[in-house]
């Protein structure tokens, strides 16, 4: 045998690159479920059971293509649980040339990878994975000599690159970002789509089997599941996103509502991270409902922005700066992850919401992510590390290097304000402006202080004040200190006595 082509779980694209210049009749193709992959980190259930089923239908396709697949089940003979020891067993199996990979998007699995050939005793080629549009030369030299790495200067670059929605030289309808336009709170009342929901077939069957009958305390509800598993049911998915999602997503793509899991966003993440979905296919289908008049410019750049800009930035600030990226605690915060968290047990109608349908769907959309249990998870002072591990553990659409900036960057200010211009922190005013969740809530949004206040109120001050040291030179937040300033100290000292009393509860 000439090559040996091992494809990971997160690699399910046809064209992805080790297979471009690969042979059917040479070349065999190694893909294989193991319980390193599987216990890294606590996944959901949903999350093994989506990958685990897309690789087995992967390989199916692959097969009936007419490629020679290699499939190593979790639970057949002799699995010895890791990605070096299959691939050591299939070189003794199948003597190769050579092992050719694509670069892995984790710097655990990266790391690994260095290590195959001496392992093996068989040459190992690694190439680069071009199914992002930015590569990480490309973005390093981006990044180089600049002060500041903010994602909007990168995004305009991958807008001139790509020609998504520019009129020329310019962008189409006259701004480069309608985020401004695009945070209205959502009413109960509004007619929201509903992500498609697949079949279960035999393949996924067996999975969901395999999932409940090994995987039993892990986090999450297996059933119902409905996740598509191929890249024609995720086809099929993104069609119905872009006729009943898209029009809406910008207006509403911050709002938060009760009862409604999905919103307008796409839920289309996990099958984009997969590889089932190719992010470039996606975005040129989205500026083709723009110019053919079926969504307007805020949703159709609003959600370009998401994917060439801060899906194509995390993941370059992500390699800028790994494998260390992980290790930040900016604010040195050391307290545990609550145990509501995992349980959903807890007064607090946003949190609660939030991890409920995290445990029953694998998803939450990124406000919930962001701006309920991202920002009290930070405003709570919880060690970044613990926070980092829910979310890569948690979400279907997980993987290090997406999950690991939107956590330490973005929501927890643990790098210190690499990625984000200030922390996101904001009191109860900001979760009842945007979402219905006070109305339903034991907590008094409006009551800032004492027994039944929202906590969400006296931890924004208390994390302001107890970083100080930390964020006083931050202009972004001149204003809340002032404000903090000019109270009196008797209405200052409320406010940290009701968070330490919130603290010392959690
Ligand atoms: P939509 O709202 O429909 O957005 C469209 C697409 O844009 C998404 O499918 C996704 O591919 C991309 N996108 C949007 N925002 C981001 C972002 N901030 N970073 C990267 N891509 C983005 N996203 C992941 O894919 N995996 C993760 O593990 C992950 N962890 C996160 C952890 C935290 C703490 C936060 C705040 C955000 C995280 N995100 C992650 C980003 C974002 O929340 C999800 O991409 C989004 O919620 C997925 O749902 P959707 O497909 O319905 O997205
Ligand atoms: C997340 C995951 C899981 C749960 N299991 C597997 C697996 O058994 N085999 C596999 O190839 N990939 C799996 N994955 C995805 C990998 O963790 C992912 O490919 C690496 O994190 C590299 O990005
Ligand atoms: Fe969340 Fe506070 Fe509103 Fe309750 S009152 S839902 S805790 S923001």
């Amino acid at each position: 045998m000439r090559n040996l082509i091992f494809i990971l779980g997160d690699q399910l694209s046809h064209n992805i690159a080790s297979l471009k210049n690969a042979d059917r009749d040479c070349d065999r193709v190694l893909m294989v479920e193991v319980m390193d992959e599987a216990t890294y980190v606590g996944h959901h259930k949903k999350k093994i059971a989506f990958l685990f089923s897309a690789m087995r239908h992967f390989a199916e396709e692959l097969k009936s293509d007419g490629w020679n697949v290699g499939y190593i089940k979790l639970n057949d003979p002799g699995n010895t649980a890791s990605f070096t020891g299959e691939l050591k067993r299939a070189c003794e199996r199948h003597c190769p040339e050579r092992i050719i990979a694509v670069e892995a998007g984790e710097y655990r699995v990266k790391a690994a990878m260095e290590n195959w050939q001496e392992e093996t005793g068989v040459r190992v080629k690694i190439l680069e994975d071009d199914r992002f549009l930015c590569s990480q030369k490309e973005f390093q030299s981006w990044a180089d000599g600049r002060k500041s790495l903010r994602m909007e200067y990168f995004y305009r670059e991958m807008r001139k690159k790509t020609g998504f929605l520019m009129d020329g030289e310019e962008p189409a309808g006259g701004k480069w970002n309608f985020d401004a336009e695009n945070r209205k709170p959502a009413k109960a009342e509004l007619s929201l789509p509903r992500p498609r929901r697949m079949r279960v077939d035999d393949i996924t069957r067996d999975v969901l089997d395999l999932v409940r009958d090994n995987f039993a305390e892990n986090f999450g509800d297996l059933e119902p599941f409905w996740f598509a598993v191929t890249r024609e049911k995720a086809e099929a998915a993104l069609d119905a996103f872009i006729r009943e999602g898209l029009p809406s997503f910008g207006d509403f793509q911050d709002a938060m509502l009760e009862g409604e899991k999905f919103l307008y966003h796409s839920v289309l993440s996990l099958y984009i991270n997969a590889g089932l979905l190719d992010p470039h296919d996606v975005c040129r289908r989205v500026e083709r409902a723009y110019l053919d008049g079926d969504a307007p410019i805020n949703a159709a750049e609003g959600f370009v922005r998401q994917i060439i800009g801060w899906r194509e930035y995390v993941r370059g600030i992500y390699w800028l700066n790994a494998p260390n990226y992980v290790d930040q605690n900016y604010f040195g915060a050391e307290r545990p992850l609550p145990e509501f968290y995992w349980t959903g047990e807890t007064r607090m109608n946003c949190v609660r919401a939030s991890v409920a349908q995290t445990k029953e769907e694998a998803y939450a959309h990124h406000i919930q992510r962001l701006m309920v249990t991202g920002n009290f998870a930070m405003l709570a002072g919880v060690d970044p590390q613990a926070v980092h591990e829910w979310y890569l553990g948690v979400y279907a659409d997980a993987f290090e290097w997406v999950e690991a900036p939107n956590t330490f960057g973005m929501s927890q200010f643990a790098d210190g304000g690499l990625l984000a211009s200030k922390p996101y922190a904001a009191s109860g005013n900001y979760i009842n402006k945007m979402s219905n969740y006070c109305e339903g809530c034991e907590y008094d949004v409006k009551k800032k202080t004492g027994e039944g206040a929202c906590p969400f109120n006296p931890l924004y001050w208390d994390f302001l004040v107890r970083n100080r040291n930390k964020l006083k030179n931050n202009r972004r937040l001149s204003r809340a200190y002032s404000t903090w300033d000019r109270m009196d100290s008797k209405r200052q000292k409320e406010y940290r006595d009701s968070a330490n009393r919130i603290l010392d509860r959690l």
